[in-house]
């Protein structure tokens, strides 16, 4: 039988920028999402996030429906530029005031809010003043995050700083397919990722400092899953060196983001990897970055498999022929929910929390009025019984929320991608839980149970 450790909290995710709309009431100052999804051409069909799912007007709505749902927990994010238009100084009461009034519906609805202060809706002002790549933005970040925790901290116990910093650092500044859209070359790219870990290492020490109720904090990077073919020690080994490894052509791995956090410093293979690009690393920013923290967040969606190779490296092993595929065309690899938690917890020793976990898949409304996804549901029931494996077997398993609550503004891709257990007609707002969110709440009844 699955079993589920007691007192596992099982919760949805969202994202301000993907959900909130309301882009310019109420005093909110521009985000870089905000100005990138404006320019023709960069998303789907043009999409933006200005209206979204509207939920900036319908939370009471949405918190009700979470409550009748069962979610015992809601990872949200603070839109940085709705509280401080500018990115530093003058506060907006108002924008502060609607996630002081979300946070008591949420409590009030017996749901736990789990805030990520960072979901990549960067204040455009900042941006114009060099963005990551100042070496001030640690401390604007450390200042936001002040005003924040002053606020919320009394109601407010769960924090996460910065959500996946491979793909806003990545894709945001390198590939440029993401907000702010810039192409930087690989020196730029790891100073100002330096900073983002500056930042994160700050923003800790701010919400310890401020902190109204005794703080649990983490940190929501992507997972970056390498998985083995089998159980054989040799082939674990090849993927546990796998999923820590720098490539030295882009920053999408582990071991750099989550290494200087957990174990405060940059992986050797790193350091040699990237040696013709290193940020200068004053006295003192390692401890800065290192903040104990209270457990491990991480989104993982897929892996890869892959395989030794005779020079004593590793590559991927050819995807079969007609592989499993979501409407994102990602991979379905349950295992990925296995492997990934185990190795970050051997690594890094630390409660996990899996911070996102889902698919989009092609959702509409049927003939009888429902949105029938049983894609949805066999693809979280694959993944949720490898994710009990793991804790089976000894992983500190604390918590898992699904991306997401409902379907969203997802980035470059706009509307076309549909991850939601709740469906969402955007040009009437109208919301249909699909079968997946009837029966994620009874998962979360039977605490995993009935998987
Ligand atoms: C991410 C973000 C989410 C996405 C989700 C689906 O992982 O990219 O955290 O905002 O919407 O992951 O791609």
């Amino acid at each position: 039988m699955i079993k589920f450790p007691k007192d596992f909290v099982w919760g949805v995710a969202a994202a301000s920028y993907q959900i909130e709309g309301a882009a310019t009431e109420d005093g909110k100052g521009l985000s870089i999402w905000d100005m990138f999804s404006r320019i023709p051409g960069r998303t789907f069909q043009g999409n933006t996030g200005s209206i979204a799912c509207d939920h900036y007007h319908r939370s009471k709505e949405d918190v009700a429906m979470m409550k009748q749902l069962g979610m015992m927990a809601y990872r949200m994010s603070v839109a940085w530029p709705r509280v401080i238009p500018d990115g530093t100084g003058a506060i907006n009461a108002k924008g502060l005031q609607f996630y002081d009034q979300l946070v008591d519906e949420l409590l009030a609805a017996k749901i736990q809010p789990y805030i990520t202060l960072f979901h990549w809706d960067y204040p455009y002002e900042l941006y114009c003043r060099g963005g990551w790549l100042n070496s001030d933005s640690p401390k604007w970040f450390a200042d936001y995050v002040k005003i924040v925790v002053e606020k919320l901290s009394d109601r407010v116990v769960h924090w996460m700083t910065l959500n996946e910093p491979q793909v806003f650092i990545g894709y945001g500044h390198h590939l440029g397919h993401h907000a702010p859209g810039v192409t930087y070359g690989m020196t730029e790219l790891l100073r100002a990722g330096h900073h983002v870990l500056l930042a994160h290492g700050l923003g800790v020490q701010t919400i310890r400092a401020h902190s109204k109720s005794q703080a649990q904090i983490g940190y929501a990077p992507v997972g970056v899953v390498k998985m083995p073919q089998s159980d054989k020690p040799a082939e674990i080994e090849t993927a546990r060196h796998a999923t820590f490894w720098v490539d030295p052509k882009n920053t999408w791995n582990n071991a750099w983001w989550m290494d200087p956090v957990f174990l405060g410093k940059y992986p050797d293979q790193g350091l040699k990897a990237y040696e013709q690009h290193l940020p200068a690393i004053k006295p003192g920013d390692m401890e800065t970055i290192a903040q104990p923290l209270d457990f491990f967040g991480c989104n993982i969606y897929n892996g890869v498999y892959v395989r030794a190779t005779k020079e004593g490296g590793f590559e991927e092993v050819p995807a079969k022929t007609g592989m499993d595929f979501t409407a994102y065309r990602w991979p379905v690899t349950p295992a990925s929910l296995y492997w990934g938690p185990k190795f970050f917890y051997e690594r890094y020793q630390k409660p996990v929390y899996m911070t996102e976990n889902g698919l989009s898949s092609m959702d509409w409304v049927c003939l009888d009025g429902k949105v029938h996804d049983p894609m949805r549901i066999d693809f979280l029931t694959r993944y949720l019984r490898e994710y009990a494996r793991g804790g089976a077997e000894g992983v500190d398993i604390r918590g898992y929320f699904q991306w997401s609550v409902m379907d969203n503004f997802e980035w470059a891709d706009g509307y076309r991608e549909r991850f939601g257990l709740v469906y969402v007609d955007f040009p009437t707002g109208k919301r249909t839980p699909k079968d997946s969110a009837y029966w994620y709440s009874n998962v979360i009844k039977t605490n995993g149970a009935n998987l």
